[in-house]
């Protein structure tokens, strides 16, 4: 017989003073490793409720099936109220990450086209590569300068910008040029925003931001000062706006993307001139200024243009353009979910990135296979990007399996659109169903050795039904997948060309919860070239 919803295991009686001793067990920042804690206490299935937040937790890779099946035509998930208060607080749009309902599913289906389906990898994969081949001379550079034919140091500054000058230029079709040695400060803003916003949000998971922001409280302020840097990108394009015409903004179409191109250009010998024109076309589109009635008629003239443009030399344009010229969101839908996919795409690539290099480190066995795959799928592919990607299994593997063990997102939520049972637990439809990514990707009932890191595990043919997950599922999983994919797999395929990865000491790093997981202490890295 099927035991009813109330018998379920776990605190949840006393929202308030779970909260307290959530506090006490600095839960803010442990999330991950009480969650662990919870599923030895309870077993596989609890249910809490902290401060405001309720949930029933799972585990198992069988149950996590049973919670999708029953998602619904629209999936929720975890209602980040820090988010959607801030766009309240601004007035500004709900995108894709915040929208619900037949409203979300109708711009997830256009988006999906322009960002996720197998069709746009061809027009990713030669911007995304150029990328890569940037940073790997920018790293060869470093070691040069340092004198001693090796370059130790924490990469997470210089991955942030890997990963911001990677989305942006998918999304843009141009080049930041983060990669060259002069950081425009905005750029180095808009990364410190982001990082920002997500260490202001855990605290809101579990005390509601409208209280904070009627208490005047120092998180929420800085978790509106942190989107207020996303959105507007810095403090002086207002400015700008004034000083850069429409006829500047039109000659920056034929500026070719290349940094060397650029330098070239540029009278100061530094990358200032090619991020102003980026920023006078972000600023157009993402300040809701006094101007706006003009960027409107500044955006028709860019797609009237794009038009032209793409129907004579058909050049992949990038993200953005191609949503305007399709026309089929409003200009205040596509501002969202392109602001939400810019927020999106820096740390979460760059702290895998920085958790396989580490593990790489630690592996150097496994270091030297995965550089021999990448070596034989170079040989094979004959300069054929999209062909070598198709010969690197086990560099995938290594992606999955730094998600297992390191994980972005903690857990996975839905709230189901129908009763189900799970544990031999009665659930209602409506409930908040959260699956425990990061303790599934620790438990020996579900991974075999899950202590050690191997990448093969992916490769063979026992079931991963439902365990590879680091992106979610379905209809509603990361919208960003291939982009982030794409970019972390030419990554390393560049750096396994170029150096040899080690590792200081022994030492062991832990994950902190800042929303995302990231590393509690920084993770120094030596690079050498082979
Ligand atoms: C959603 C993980 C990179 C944009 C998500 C979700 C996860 C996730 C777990 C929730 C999925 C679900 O509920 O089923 C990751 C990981 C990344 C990554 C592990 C890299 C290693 C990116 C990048 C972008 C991005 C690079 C943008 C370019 C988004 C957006 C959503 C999302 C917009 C919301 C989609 C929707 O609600 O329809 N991501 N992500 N992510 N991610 Fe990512
Ligand atoms: C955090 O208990 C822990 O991909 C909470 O690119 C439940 C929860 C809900 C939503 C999750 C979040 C967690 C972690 C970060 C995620 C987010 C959904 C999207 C977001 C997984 C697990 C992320 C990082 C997006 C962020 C885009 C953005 C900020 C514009």
């Amino acid at each position: 017989i099927v035991r009813p919803f109330r018998e379920i295991p776990g605190l949840w009686k006393n929202g308030a003073a779970n909260l307290y001793n959530f506090w006490k067990l600095d839960g803010f920042r442990n999330l991950h490793h009480i969650m662990v804690q919870n599923f030895k206490t309870f077993g596989p299935i609890y249910r809490e409720k902290i401060g405001y937040y309720e949930s029933v937790n799972i585990i198992n890779p069988e149950d996590a099936a049973i919670v999708f099946k029953a998602e619904g035509h629209y999936p929720k998930r975890l209602k980040v109220e820090a988010w959607t208060a801030y766009r309240d607080y601004r007035n500004r749009k709900y995108g894709v990450l915040l929208k619900n309902g037949e409203d979300w599913r109708s711009n997830r289906v256009i988006l999906n086209k322009e960002v996720i389906s197998p069709k746009v990898l061809e027009n990713f994969v030669p911007l995304l590569d150029e990328v890569g081949q940037d940073f790997v001379a920018r790293v060869h550079k470093k070691i040069k300068r340092s004198g001693q034919n090796k370059w130790t140091t924490d990469l997470s500054q210089e991955l942030f910008k890997y990963a911001l000058e990677s989305v942006s230029s998918v999304l843009y079709g141009e080049r930041l040029g983060l990669m060259l040695d002069y950081i425009d400060p905005e750029a180095q803003h808009f990364i410190n925003c982001i990082t920002l916003m997500f260490k202001t949000t855990s605290p809101m998971l579990y005390i509601p931001p409208g209280l904070l922001r009627q208490i005047g409280a120092k998180v929420w302020r800085d978790h509106v000062e942190a989107w207020d840097g996303i959105f507007n990108q810095g403090r002086t394009q207002s400015t700008r706006m004034n000083f850069y015409s429409f006829d500047v903004m039109m000659f920056s179409r034929f500026i070719s993307r290349t940094p060397n191109e650029i330098i070239a250009l540029s009278p100061e010998n530094n990358n200032f001139p090619f991020f102003h024109l980026y920023c006078v076309r972000w600023s157009f589109l993402f300040q809701s200024h006094p101007f706006v009635a003009s960027a409107d008629r500044c955006i028709q003239n860019i797609y009237r243009q794009l038009r032209q443009e793409t129907g004579t030399q058909k050049k992949y344009p990038g993200v953005l353009p191609s949503l305007l010229m399709l026309d089929k969101l409003s200009i205040e839908d596509i501002k969202a979910s392109i602001t939400e996919l810019m927020a999106g795409g820096v740390d979460t690539t760059s702290i895998t990135l920085l958790w396989t290099l580490y593990e790489l480190a630690r592996h150097p066995n496994l270091q030297e296979e995965l550089r021999a795959e990448v070596a034989a799928a170079r040989a094979e592919s004959q300069g054929d990007m999209l062909k070598m990607l198709k010969r690197i299994p086990l560099v995938k593997g290594a992606l999955k399996e730094t998600l297992r063990l390191h994980p972005v997102a903690v857990s996975l939520q839905r709230y189901i659109a129908e009763d189900i049972i799970i544990q031999n637990y009665h659930i209602p439809a409506g409930t908040l169903v959260q699956l425990g990514l990061y303790a599934m990707g620790r438990d020996p009932k579900v991974f075999f050795r899950p202590e050690q890191y191997l990448p093969s595990r992916w490769l063979r043919t026992e079931t991963h039904y439902f365990k590879s997950l680091g992106f979610g599922f379905g209809p509603r999983q990361c919208l960003g997948r291939r982009i982030a994919e794409t970019e972390m797999q030419l990554f390393l395929i560049h750096m396994l060309e170029n150096f040899r990865v080690e590792k200081q000491r022994y030492v062991e790093v832990q994950s902190t919860f800042e929303l995302i997981l990231l590393p509690e202490k920084p993770i120094i890295l030596t690079l050498k070239p082979l």
